[in-house]
């Protein structure tokens, strides 16, 4: 079978929930991955960060193998050996008392939803349903009925409602927005953010924003809610994007790179006054907490440490950003990002198909990218990358936006 061929079976038989790039992939090693004809693609995707620790990272591969041939699942019926010291090892990594363990990302945001409104009846003293959420506009958490329900794309919500109340968008990277609602509405219980949004185009935002949000919570007695789940695990340079402002969650939300791109593990980290107001009977998942998971998830992390990933996307990255700044096209209308998320937006309307035909020649000469909001192209490469690769990526991205033409 030729690539065709699995596009036409996807088409045939899969829904069509997904726009992906015409590429088929069978296999992948460190930052590479090749495809079904046998061609080699630089990943400048790594599965939406998933896959900071690079394709099939051998130590991961082994401790699902070692795992698999011993006990893969209990359910929460029962205990296992292996969750007791995931939770250890990882609460005490990211300096919170309790975990809790899920799959997705989107799970794992539902869960601190869950948390953050348990805690404002039984805590905080809100009267009964009536807590409310502050998101920012743009955002993106997942795919789940009360997800989409406070986001503002289009695509996400229509025609999936009706929608979950509770919550307040607000313009992102605008502190006097969030105290205004904080000043008017005394229900406000928890503000969940992306400390960058990353479905938006790699927003960063300024300096000091997500400090002065963590006062304004202080100020107003309401959690924080880190959605880490793109952003963390080395992703920017330190292991959480919020480490940067020295800005501790309340409420800490892991997926994606904390299993290294292997396994779905997802988690969400708080401390005793705020964790143990969920109680037996109230939450959970049938593979959340799985031993399989939870040894991969551990050696995932533990690799970020042993290979220096933070150290490597912050310096990395500040590399990228410059050389990519220096490339004068006209076609390049900003060059943004921390550690190594990072996006070009190009000089062209979002409904223009200029983002996705660079991306189309891009996979031509051997890097694969994915445009995100039409005409807004993101650069997140396996943290493993070597400096020597990374310039061989410059020269690819350059030698594309020098020789594209409208
Ligand atoms: C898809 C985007 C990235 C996330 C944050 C929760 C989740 C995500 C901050 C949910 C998931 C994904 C899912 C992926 C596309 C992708 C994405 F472009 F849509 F925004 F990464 F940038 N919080 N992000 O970014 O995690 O349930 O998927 O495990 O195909 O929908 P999930």
């Amino acid at each position: 079978m030729n690539t065709q061929d699995f596009l036409d079976l996807e088409l045939k038989y899969g829904a069509h929930n997904y726009h992906p790039l015409p590429v088929v992939l069978c296999k992948g090693d460190g930052v590479f991955v090749w495809d079904v004809e046998g061609k080699k693609y630089y990943d400048f995707l790594s599965a939406y960060s998933a896959v900071n620790q690079g394709h099939c990272h051998p130590r991961i591969i082994d401790s699902l193998q070692k795992q698999s041939t011993l006990l893969t699942l209990t359910s929460r019926a029962f205990h296992n050996n292996v969750l007791g010291e995931f939770e250890k090892y990882t609460s005490s990594l990211f300096g919170y008392d309790k975990l809790l363990p899920m799959n997705t990302g989107a799970e794992g945001v539902e869960t601190a939803i869950k948390l953050c409104r348990k805690w404002a009846y039984e805590k905080k003293g809100i009267a009964s349903n009536k807590a409310k959420i502050i998101v920012f506009d743009g955002n993106f958490h997942g795919r789940t009925t009360t997800v989409i329900s406070f986001s503002n794309d289009p695509d996400a919500r229509k025609n999936f409602g009706p929608y979950t109340p509770g919550f307040i968008s607000v313009e992102y990277n605008n502190l006097a927005a969030v105290e205004k609602v904080l000043i008017e509405d005394p229900l406000v219980s928890g503000i969940l953010i992306e400390p960058i949004q990353g479905e938006a185009g790699v927003k960063v935002p300024v300096d000091g924003f997500l400090y002065e949000l963590k006062k304004l919570c202080e100020k107003f007695g309401v959690l924080f809610i880190g959605d880490e789940i793109q952003t963390g695990i080395a992703r920017t340079g330190k292991m959480l994007a919020c480490d940067h402002e020295n800005v501790k969650p309340d409420i800490l939300i892991l997926g994606k790179a904390l299993s290294g791109g292997v396994f779905p593990v997802s988690a969400v980290l708080a401390d005793d006054h705020i964790m143990l107001c969920i109680k037996p009977g109230e939450h959970g998942s049938t593979y959340g907490g799985n031993p399989l998971g939870c040894k991969v998830a551990m050696t995932a992390l533990q690799i970020v440490k042993d290979e220096n990933l933070c150290e490597k996307a912050e310096f990395l990255g500040a590399i990228f950003r410059k050389d990519l700044s220096n490339l004068s096209s006209p076609l390049i209308k900003e060059v943004r990002g921390k550690g190594l998320l990072n996006a070009i937006e190009v000089n062209d309307s979002a409904e223009s198909k200029t983002a996705w035909n660079i991306c189309l020649e891009l996979k031509q000469r051997g890097l694969l990218a994915k445009p995100t909001h039409g005409n807004i192209i993101r650069f997140a490469p396996p943290l493993v990358i070597t400096e020597e690769q990374l310039m061989d990526c410059v020269d690819i991205i350059k030698n594309v936006f020098d020789s594209y033409k409208k």
